[in-house]
């Protein structure tokens, strides 16, 4: 037993362990971790790296700390000892939901990358009272409730630091918390979150409806506040405008404490512009600049060769653009700067889409971050191709050498060491520890490809974690699942065009096959997790759709031995570490030219499951590594689908009237069984949108899909070596999606961190 480590968590305990309850001892870690990396601080040479992003979705922190601290076995062993467990004490920690779905994980994989790697590189985001909804069903629809995750002991130490801030003419303060960010066997960077001392959470009425007026008490109450209407919208640019200017004092500041004269600001700064949300740090930089007297042309160099975009979607509606009166009212001091960049801006090119203000009077973010960043880059290879040959070709033309591509990637601190020991500790008994620190030494692996004691040691591991997954779910929905059957998990954020909708097509198809009489080749359970924006109706149409055919499933003896549907409550980072080790079967079925990246996918592959996916995103490079063997591919090709909308010829209801398998499909929404498991409202609306919208061709890949899962479903009936053998592929290709890889080209490319 480490002795020392059991007398410092002791005394901090102030009682021997064994008497203390487990809120003192999560107390007691909690102040021993802030001890511990507050030790790993180092000074700062160099450029310093500035995250800023609205999103650090961050997740518990307890455990990943003690792994990256390098104590987690002793702190579980000294536990024990005393009658306790760990994974009870992790219990009592709220997870902060400080972001919507894969932007703001990304952010927290790469800051954990950084401390890993040594790196000095801070992030600045803003410290919400509530982080995104708490998820619950209620009546089989989704019911958002506020998640107050903030605690009175958090990881997050307030500080001292305040800067003003002047929002619509008047003067907030901007009160600075700091969170430690460990580095595995790395050194500590920080995560600084900002918040008014105002805030006041009694606004919260029904549901997380709350009084959008009086911003001093509500800016920071909620991620993301409902942009439905012109309140939420307003309140979205106070955020930003909160976030970057209290952000760009913190940075200024630091600069000059270390000898920064401001001319040389790109010495000692780079600032990433994690998507369009920080954008305002641009011309709030140059505003600041501009009161120490440096003139705006420098001032715009200045910040140019300090600042780096990521785009993160081709959506359109994603990338924001603001009504120009909205900037006028919440951000005046701005709009000189604004106005001034854009006529900058009009002096490089007459192309009129590169705009930064059009002729509407609409302010384009993402236009202005091209323009005065020194780089812009997309997140998966076919993404910036994307980027490139179509969404920002007329910038590509004009700024060719400011384009790059930083595939995504994750960390596997918490996306394996964390979330799957009894793998961890195969892979580390196969291959030694080297992967720990250098995810490529997964590829030794595959000298044990063909071992068939390795082969059926990971089917057990596999097993083991589908019973753990499936006991969660009975304590925490009371759902019985079948750990023999085949899981296949589809968990991300709700939306058309990630097309949960084509997988409740083909669950109704199976349904309706073992009705016939035609039952799979292996049973099925299709395990879902995922949150639709509140005010996303199809979205939530698509959950209650889905929630509805569970029950209709789970009631009919015929088909419930062969399939079982499942919708995880409340999806967060918790649920997906239960869920991702236990997954056979990885859906990232996305309509090719619409994923960015996805970064799911990396964490499934990694955790030895299988990916049956289109041509988009990182699920491209994923199918380059492993090979048309390891990994089922359908669908559309992203040229297809471009070319597609461009012609504008996609008609669904042609797709739904000539293909039998479609329209039974969809028309079983309006069915007897469905309307009387469901709401007749919600199904109908979904059957209407299928039919005549389909925005996100979903029927032309219905076919494709049906006949790739199948295949899947018989090669893992038939073969459980075969299979076995695909997952480990999987997993000694997945190296290359270490967020580590990706923060080490970051910083070749853009950063040149420390230098
Ligand atoms: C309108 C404001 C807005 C728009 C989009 C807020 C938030 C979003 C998304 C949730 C952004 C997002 O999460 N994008 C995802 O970023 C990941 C990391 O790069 C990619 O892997 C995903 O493909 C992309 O959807």
């Amino acid at each position: 037993m480490n002795k020392e480590l059991y007398r410092k968590l002791t005394g901090l305990c102030e009682k021997p362990l064994a008497q203390a309850s487990n809120r003192d001892i999560y107390l007691a870690l909690l102040d021993l971790v802030q001890d511990l990396s507050q030790k790993n601080e180092k000074p700062v040479t160099g450029r310093k790296l500035y995250y800023i992003s609205a999103e650090f979705l961050i997740g518990k922190l307890l455990s990943n700390n003690l792994i990256n601290l390098g104590i987690y076995d002793d702190v579980r062993a000294i536990l024990q000892d005393s009658g306790k467990n760990l994974s009870d004490i992790e219990e009592l920690e709220p997870e902060p939901s400080l972001g919507n779905g894969g932007l703001g994980r990304l952010a927290a994989c790469f800051l954990d990358s950084l401390a890993t790697l040594n790196l000095p590189g801070d992030g600045i985001g803003l410290r919400y009272h509530c982080g995104l909804f708490r998820q619950s069903f209620q009546n089989d629809v989704q019911n958002e409730a506020p998640d107050l995750w903030l605690d009175e002991h958090s990881w997050a130490e307030k500080t001292d630091v305040v800067y003003p801030v002047l929002l619509a003419g008047k003067t907030c303060s901007a009160r600075l918390y700091k969170l430690n960010v460990t580095g595995y066997h790395g050194r500590t960077n920080h995560l600084n979150l900002f918040d008014l001392d105002t805030i006041d959470e009694s606004l919260i009425t029904d549901g997380i409806s709350f009084d959008k007026s009086d911003i001093e008490k509500n800016l920071t109450l909620f991620l993301y506040p409902d942009d439905s209407d012109d309140a939420g919208r307003l309140l979205r640019i106070y955020q930003q405008y909160l976030m970057v200017s209290a952000g760009a004092q913190l940075i200024l500041s630091e600069c000059e404490a270390r000898g920064c004269d401001l001319h040389n600001l790109a010495d000692y700064a780079a600032i990433q512009i994690n998507d369009t949300h920080p954008s305002m740090v641009i011309p709030e930089l140059i505003r600041l600049l501009g009161e120490k007297g440096i003139p705006f042309e420098e001032t715009v160099q200045i910040v140019t060769d300090t600042c780096a975009y990521t785009n993160h979607t081709i959506l359109s509606e994603a990338l924001e653009k603001w009504p120009r009166h909205f900037l006028d009212q919440v951000v005046p001091q701005l709009m000189p700067v604004i106005e001034k960049l854009d006529c900058l801006a009009r002096t490089r090119t007459d192309d009129e889409s590169t705009a930064i203000i059009d002729c509407r009077n609409v302010v384009h973010m993402a236009n202005m971050d091209i323009h005065f960043t020194h780089s812009t880059n997309g997140v998966a290879a076919l993404h910036t191709q994307i980027l490139k040959d179509s969404e920002l070709a007329n910038f590509y033309r004009l700024y060719p050498e400011k384009f790059n591509n930083k595939t995504n990637g994750i960390t596997f601190r918490r996306w394996l060491l964390e979330c799957n020991p009894a793998l961890t500790k195969e892979i580390g008994m196969l291959i030694g520890p080297g992967f720990r620190q250098d995810a490529d030494e997964l590829e030794k692996l595959l000298a044990f490809a063909d071992d068939p004691q390795v082969l059926q040691k990971l089917t057990d591991i596999k097993k083991e974690n589908k019973k753990a997954l499936a006991d969660w779910l009975y304590q925490k929905q009371g759902i019985k699942i079948n750990p023999d059957a085949m899981f296949a998990i589809q968990s991300k954020r709700l939306h058309e065009y990630k097309r949960q909708q084509l997988n409740l097509l083909f669950l109704i198809h199976l349904y309706l096959e073992i009705k016939a009489g035609h039952t799979p080749a292996v049973p099925l359970v299709s395990i879902f997790g995922a949150k639709a924006a509140p005010a996303y109706t199809i979205a939530k149409d698509i959950i209650h759709a889905l929630i509805a055919l569970s029950k209709v499933v789970a009631a009919d003896p015929q088909a419930s031995p062969w399939m079982q549907i499942v919708f995880v409550e409340n999806y967060n980072v918790t649920a997906a570490e239960k869920m991702i080790p236990a997954c056979d079967l990885s859906e990232q079925i996305s309509l090719a030219s619409k994923e960015a990246s996805g970064t799911g996918n990396m964490k499934f592959m990694l955790n030895g499951a299988v990916t049956l996916g289109t041509m988009d995103g990182a699920n491209v490079e994923i199918a380059e590594r492993v090979g048309n063997d390891n990994i089922y591919i359908f669908g559309q090709s992203s040229r297809q689908v471009i070319n597609r909308y461009a012609k504008g010829d996609y008609c669904a209801y042609d797709w739904y009237e000539s293909d039998p398998n479609i329209r039974r499909a969809i028309d079983f929404l309006c069915s007897p069984q469905m309307q009387k498991a469901g709401h007749e409202e919600n199904l109908s609306r979904l059957h209407n949108e299928l039919i005549y919208k389909d925005w996100f061709q979903t029927l032309p890949d219905f076919n494709a899909y049906l006949v790739r899962k199948a295949q899947a479903m018989t090669d893992y009936a038939q073969d459980t070596a075969a299979w076995s053998k695909k997952a480990l592929v999987n997993i000694a290709k997945a190296g290359f999606f270490s967020s580590d890889r990706t923060i080490a080209e970051y910083n070749r490319d853009i950063w040149h961190l420390g230098e």
